[in-house]
């Protein structure tokens, strides 16, 4: 049916949000899936546990690949064959978190390159909408440190995040029909009342379209 992606700092809101938007599309009787990334397939969560180790050592460039390669096989083996099936795909993060935190955060590639690679990895798949929980590094910390132990992402320090949301807001500002940015200061509530208003707007034009997998009452 179609695909939604959640991206933001870590700590900005974006799983508590994708989760909310999960359940009122189940509410509106649509059959959905949540995924995240890295992970949501076997060999993607093992991809993952590497990538978030803070005893390895990973060069930036192999950084990219394995996140790219995580996607690749969730695409292939998940996301795919959900949509043609009509579900609706919320994933936790896509190809927009490659090019802030490896693009902008490692400061590795051009976005222009960036964006032919991920069409490549995805098989030309972008998400239909994206929202972008739009926060400032520091509050986003504040918010991670109520939880356990960084992980070796986490640990990349503040000038990095800095990089990241900055390239958040560049990719916005460069395709403003896609990313839907909210300030991630808001409550919970706004942020998801925002959220539900524009996915209500985003399924009207579903409908009219015709597809779609609707829950047998
Ligand atoms: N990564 C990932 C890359 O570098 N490149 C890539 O291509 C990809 C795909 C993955 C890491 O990998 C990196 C990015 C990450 O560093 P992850 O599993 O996505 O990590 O984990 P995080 O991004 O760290 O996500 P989290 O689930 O930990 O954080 P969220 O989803 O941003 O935040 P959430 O919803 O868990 O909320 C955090 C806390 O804040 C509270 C919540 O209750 C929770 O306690 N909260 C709020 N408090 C006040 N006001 C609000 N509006 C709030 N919203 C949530």
């Amino acid at each position: 049916m179609f695909l939604v992606s959640f991206e933001g700092l870590d700590g900005s809101g974006k799983s508590t949000q994708a989760g909310l938007l999960a359940a009122w599309f189940r509410q509106q009787g649509l059959v959905v899936e949540m995924l995240r990334e890295p992970g949501g397939t076997e060999t993607s969560e093992h991809i993952r546990t590497l990538l978030l180790d803070p005893s390895q050592r990973i060069d930036p460039f192999a950084e990219l690949l394995l996140f790219s390669a995580a996607r690749a096989q969730l695409v292939s083996e998940k996301v795919r064959p959900l949509l043609e099936a009509g579900t609706v795909v919320i994933c936790d993060r896509f190809f927009d978190s490659t090019t802030a935190y490896q693009g902008f955060g490692r400061e590795l590639a051009e976005p222009a390159w960036l964006n032919a690679f991920h069409r490549q990895v995805t098989g030309g798949l972008v998400p239909h909408r994206t929202y972008l929980i739009d926060i400032e590094p520091d509050l986003a910390r504040a918010r991670r440190q109520a939880r356990s132990e960084e992980d070796r992402m986490e640990a990349s320090g503040r000038a990095f995040y800095g990089r990241v949301a900055e390239g958040y807001r560049w990719l916005a500002e460069s395709e403003p029909d896609r990313v839907f940015r909210l300030d991630g200061a808001q409550s919970i509530e706004s942020l998801a009342e925002a959220i539900r208003a524009d996915a209500e707007r985003l399924l009207a034009g579903t409908a009219r379209s015709g597809s779609g997998n609707r829950r047998t009452p």
